[in-house]
């Protein structure tokens, strides 16, 4: 770092990060090194200004965001994956099960898009999912279901032998819409046999989103980060990502959870907010392939996760109701917050607010 170099309106005070500026001015694809470098430089503010220019390629200054509700119909799971705060055992203490009524009990007719994630169930069969998703679908026809995690449908062929191609055509005649990127944590082996033994690893994660592609389900993609992986084990994970969205195309957004420490003990704190802003940038600037990148403010607060609109965010995700993962873990963000909070957040990061349905489809594109 020393003199600052302006480059077509971009300032740099890390000459290293110039040559990356031309390939993103080029639209040329970075590579893993490139990738790297964006996470190391100190100079966040031109790594922002590089991602919110390649966002505003792609959808000028609209923020994107969706009526919905987060639903985890159960905490009780299986596996022990050492980041999760959420997850426990049958008769621990607050370990609980929600009837299809209770989940219908939590949607209302406003919302567009309900988001199913829980544990991974040692008893409920195969077809309480199932009756769950088509509960949801006759009741409220109107919203759209994403629903499962990669993990979750591999774990329907591990205890139920169903098979994801049979799993996903069932969901989807049902009236699953899509599928939510969670599960994929971090696809390197060294941090799956540390914290997450016996998960869906890389492959078989990927293998069941492209299942999903190849028949028409559109599905989101993440990277949890922020607790003992490494920054190249980050950029390798989003050039997999990145890879697999070359082959189907059906990737719609991802999303970069920020690790929640929780009582895990795996961290003593959070992602600093500089780090986390990086993170949303080099995703953007990585994943050159994937429309939509969301700034998680669950996860990052309302604060941070405002300021990601600028480092190359074009989604907030939703109004969410009650979310019980991130919480689980301490996430100091409320439960769920309002349509007129979401236009606020977007407003202040100067953005246009635009809802959307669980596809992107834009609904209402505000102060026009
Ligand atoms: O897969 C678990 C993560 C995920 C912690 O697709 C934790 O639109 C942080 O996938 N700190 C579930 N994260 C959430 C998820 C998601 C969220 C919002 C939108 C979408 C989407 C997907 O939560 C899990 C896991 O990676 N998780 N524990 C924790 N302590």
């Amino acid at each position: 770092m020393g003199r600052i170099l302006e480059i077509d309106g971009v300032q740099f005070a890390d000459a290293g990060l110039i040559p990356i500026w031309e390939k993103v001015k080029a639209s040329e694809r970075l590579t893993r090194e490139e990738g790297i470098a964006l996470l190391e430089s100190a100079d966040f503010a031109a790594v922002g200004k590089m991602a919110d220019f390649a966002k505003k390629r792609v959808s000028g200054d609209k923020v994107y965001f969706v009526l919905n509700r987060h639903v985890n119909p159960t905490n009780i799971c299986v596996l022990s994956c050492k980041f999760c705060d959420f997850a426990k055992k049958p008769g621990e203490d607050d370990a609980y099960e929600m009837s299809i009524q209770e989940v219908l009990d939590h949607l209302d007719d406003d919302i567009r898009e309900v988001h199913i994630v829980g544990g991974h169930h040692p008893t409920w069969p195969f077809e309480y999912y199932v009756d769950m998703v088509r509960s949801i679908h006759q009741s409220h026809p109107q919203v759209q279901i994403k629903a499962f995690t990669a993990s979750e449908i591999d774990y329907f062929q591990r205890r139920w032998k169903v098979t994801p191609e049979e799993s996903l055509a069932i969901f989807k005649e049902a009236g699953l819409s899509t599928m939510p990127g969670g599960g994929a944590e971090v696809f390197s082996s060294r941090v799956h046999r540390l914290l997450l033994p016996g998960k869906a690893n890389a492959d078989r994660w990927l293998d069941i989103h492209r299942i999903a592609h190849n028949m028409g389900i559109k599905t989101n993609c993440t990277l949890l980060y922020g607790h003992v992986e490494t920054f190249d084990e980050r950029i390798r994970h989003l050039m997999r990502l990145r890879e697999l969205q070359d082959e189907t195309g059906g990737f719609l957004a991802f999303i970069p959870l920020e690790y929640q420490v929780g009582m895990t003990g795996l961290r003593p704190r959070h992602t600093p907010p500089m780090d986390d802003l990086k993170m949303i940038a080099a995703a953007r600037l990585m994943l050159d392939n994937v429309p939509y990148v969301k700034s998680y403010w669950v996860m990052l607060g309302e604060a941070t996760a405002s300021v990601g609109l600028n480092f190359g965010a074009n989604d907030l995700d939703g109004t969410i109701g009650k979310e019980r993962i991130a919480h689980a873990a301490l996430a100091n963000s409320p439960a769920g917050i309002a349509r007129e909070k979401m236009l606020r957040l977007i407003g202040d990061a100067g953005r246009i607010p635009v809802e959307r349905d669980a596809v992107y489809n834009e609904i209402t594109v505000y102060g026009n």
